[in-house]
């Protein structure tokens, strides 16, 4: 087995939680590349993690683990010079803010990128690697993000 050296982060361009990985490890100056999941044998990555979801993050001990917030408490014992959870009161503070941006603004965030036609057209043609194909494919998809059961029209192939 070949034991990469870099992090691999398998994810979407638009993922809120894949951004927030790269962000991080942005963060830790740590050595790692972006991949879409879609291009690199998703049934695979999806046994491995055990998820659908993205994103994935490969380490280099050939390890797939999904699930970014305690990704990142991984990360900080192996980056300790970057932690993002820092000890002692300050980091309780974070763990509150950290919480709150992953629960909730990625609801807003769902709102904003699928409410409105316009956003909703744009995203689903990015995911869709500029397909205009996939315009034509109109689902009605319930979301139930904590506001009550919504229906959006999503363009998705
Ligand atoms: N708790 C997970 C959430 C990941 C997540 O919700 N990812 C979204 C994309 S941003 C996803 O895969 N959604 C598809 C689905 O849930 O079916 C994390 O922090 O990584």
């Amino acid at each position: 087995m070949t034991i990469e050296s870099t992090y691999r982060i398998y994810g979407e361009e638009l993922s809120y939680f894949t951004r927030k990985l790269e962000a991080a490890m942005i963060f830790y100056d740590a050595p790692f590349e972006m991949l879409n999941k879609n291009e690199h044998d998703p049934q695979e990555i999806e046994s491995r993690s055990g998820t659908h979801q993205v994103p994935v993050l490969l380490t280099p001990e050939n390890w797939m683990i999904a699930d970014t917030t305690p990704l990142i408490h991984l990360l900080d014992d192996r980056f300790p010079a970057r932690r993002l959870f820092p000890e002692g009161p300050l980091g309780i503070l974070v763990q509150v803010v950290e919480d709150f941006f992953d629960e909730w603004v990625a609801r807003t965030m769902v709102h904003y990128r699928w409410h409105y036609p316009e956003s909703a057209e744009f995203a689903s043609l990015k995911m869709a690697n500029g397909n205009p194909e996939v315009d034509k494919v109109r689902l009605p998809i319930k979301f139930n993000y904590g506001f009550g059961q919504r229906e959006f029209l999503l363009g998705i192939g």
